[in-house]
């Protein structure tokens, strides 16, 4: 299908009744930033809001793709319908669907009720793409029941997958995540569900014990608050996995006791309008700067007849 001919009613209606290649060509539209994601987001918006979002974060190396790879297993077992989208925030590439992840879930690979992605998150540095949740959208209104995106923990990134999941996974491993170090990187607030992946290896139950210690101590201990769970884990040999699945269903019923779920939905969504809002901003200001205003404007701050607040103003003003 050549680029300038998408059609996208047929597209969506395609990716809804699952076929893969079309879910794999709305997302690289999405990806793209494709002149068509206007009508490609109008299109999906009555189909999308049933997917369960998951995030999972860790540090390099911990086991967030044998995992993911694990859970997903679990879930096909429920028959359910999964998305797997892993983000990398170090790579210039947009992902395909091919390579690197594929390869190592490639035990789904062959199954037509699992889509998995890789994705770049360029422009957006060290941090999630923009272009995620619009992809999540896209997995949503394919009919997945429930979305796993990866994505490494480096700095703002695991910040910004609680903006983007409903139930945000932490994963551990001996050694390498004791509570005072997990409590320094600030996961501790960010999980609601704590797992110690490599529990094969010395030092499982020490890690535990201290992870457990370090939430007793913050502030998720009052009645009526969720207290994450810490769980062992051995992805690689698929142990563990079912009281994760276990802990992860519990956090769900008591988001939706709780209005939780909502609340985080609807700051997901605000967040997005914010971004677009920003964006089309951005992209404004550059029109602006080449025809009319800033560089009288800046002439005269310059020669002290206006001040850089006043002249904001009068920019704004004219945006809107
Ligand atoms: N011993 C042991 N090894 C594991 C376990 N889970 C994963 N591994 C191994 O750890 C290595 C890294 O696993 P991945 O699943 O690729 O880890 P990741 O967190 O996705 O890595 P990045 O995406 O590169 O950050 C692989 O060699 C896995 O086979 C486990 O429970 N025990
Ligand atoms: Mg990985």
């Amino acid at each position: 299908m050549a680029r300038r001919d998408v059609d996208v009613p047929t597209l969506v209606e395609a990716a809804r009744g699952g076929s893969p290649r079309a879910v794999a060509r709305l997302v690289s539209l999405v990806e793209d930033a494709s002149p068509k994601l206007r009508e490609i987001m109008v299109a999906l918006a009555p189909h999308a809001g049933r997917a369960h979002v998951l995030g999972i974060t860790g540090s390099p190396g911990v086991g967030k793709s044998t995992s993911t790879n694990a859970l997903v297993r679990a879930f096909r077992a429920q028959g359910k319908r999964v998305g797997v989208l892993a983000v990398d925030p170090s790579s210039p590439f947009s992902g395909g669907a091919l390579l690197g992840d594929r390869v190592r879930m490639q035990d789904h690979a062959l199954d037509p009720e699992v889509y998995i992605r890789s994705m770049a998150s360029r422009g957006h540095l060290g941090g999630l793409s923009w272009s995620t949740p619009q992809a999540i959208r896209v997995l949503d209104a394919a009919g997945c029941d429930v979305i796993l995106v990866e994505t490494v923990g480096v700095g703002q990134s695991e910040v910004e997958i609680v903006g983007l999941a409903d139930t945000t996974i932490v994963l551990l491993a001996p050694g390498m995540g004791d509570g005072i170090q997990a409590a320094k990187a600030g996961i501790l607030e960010i999980g609601d569900v704590f797992v110690v992946n490599k529990a094969d290896r010395d030092g499982a139950d020490a890690t535990v014990r201290d992870i457990r210690h370090m939430i007793s101590l913050g502030d998720r201990t009052e009645p009526g608050l969720w207290r994450p769970p810490v769980i062992k884990t051995v992805a690689s040999a698929d142990t563990g996995v079912d009281e994760v699945v276990e802990g992860i269903d519990k956090h769900v019923a008591w988001m939706e006791a709780h209005g939780e779920l909502q609340r985080r939905r609807n700051k997901r969504a605000a967040d997005e309008i914010e971004a677009i809002v920003l964006a089309q901003l951005r992209a404004r200001m550059g029109d602006l700067r080449g025809s009319h205003g800033i560089d009288e404007l800046a002439a005269r701050v310059v020669a002290g007849e206006s001040d850089p607040y006043t002249a904001a103003d009068k920019v704004l003003g004219d945006i809107a």
